[in-house]
């Protein structure tokens, strides 16, 4: 491991247990995707096999499958009406904490458990914040397998280039069975306006801007960590 990245886990690692220490007894709780959003969740499952009483809702099969290796319950996200705590990752943050997510391919059940949690919490490294959203990396929207180049069209209008996500030599499939177009806005600068112009477009599903979103931000920073809530 080089020591960039070495230095970078350890901020991951250091934001995952300072946000799995905020889970309570008793809490319904929201289970993010990705790298940071795992250690997380390994932690949570350590501390439920210590006696922590929760119950979690899974935004991946892929955290389904290690949320049940852990030994943490799991809830149908159709039979809850809200959540009280959601622990994720993100791919970019600004300052007025809106993000990018959806790296991971797993923005639509990131973003409905988003918008159902009473508090979400956003643990990131600190190359995560940045000042402008989109500079530096892509926005993933989810889109229709039947229309997906008609929504790419209607992207590349919008300004960006876009490139169907591959994982190896298939084109990569989401857990809903749909595309994902990676879309390069070289800078966004109206976060909350493209969110909303991007979901009128037809055969898209969803888009990774998350506007208002995230109510705290724990970010590890060198050898520390900050906890931030969102600007009023
Ligand atoms: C998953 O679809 C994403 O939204 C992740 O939450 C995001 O990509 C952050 O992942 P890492 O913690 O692995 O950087």
């Amino acid at each position: 491991m080089s020591k960039e990245s070495s230095a970078t886990d350890l901020e991951k690692a250091a934001a995952a247990r300072r946000a799995a220490e905020m889970v309570r007894d008793g809490q319904l709780v929201g289970l993010g995707t990705g790298s940071t959003a795992t250690i997380a969740i390994r932690e949570l499952g350590r501390r439920v096999k210590e006696g922590l009483k929760i119950e979690g809702v899974a935004t991946s099969t892929a955290i389904e499958a290690l949320a049940a290796s852990l030994s943490i319950p799991l809830v149908n996200f159709n039979e809850i009406s809200k959540l009280d705590i959601t622990i994720d990752g993100a791919d970019e943050i600004d300052s007025k904490f809106n993000m990018i997510k959806g790296g991971g391919g797993a923005l639509i059940r990131e973003k409905l458990v988003a918008i159902a949690s009473e508090k979400e919490i956003i643990i990131v490294d600190s190359s995560k914040r940045v000042a402008r959203l989109g500079d530096a990396r892509v926005l993933p929207v989810e889109v229709l397998r039947f229309g997906w180049s008609l929504a790419e069209r209607a992207l590349t209008k919008l300004g960006c280039t876009c490139v169907l996500r591959r994982a190896g030599d298939q084109v990569f499939l989401s857990d809903n069975g749909n595309y994902i177009l990676d879309c390069n806005f070289g800078g966004i600068d109206d976060p909350a306006g493209l969110e909303k112009t991007i979901k009128l477009i037809p055969a898209v599903v969803e888009s990774g801007l998350f506007i208002n979103l995230a109510s705290t931000l724990i970010v590890g920073s060198g050898q520390s960590v900050q906890v931030i809530d969102r600007p009023a």
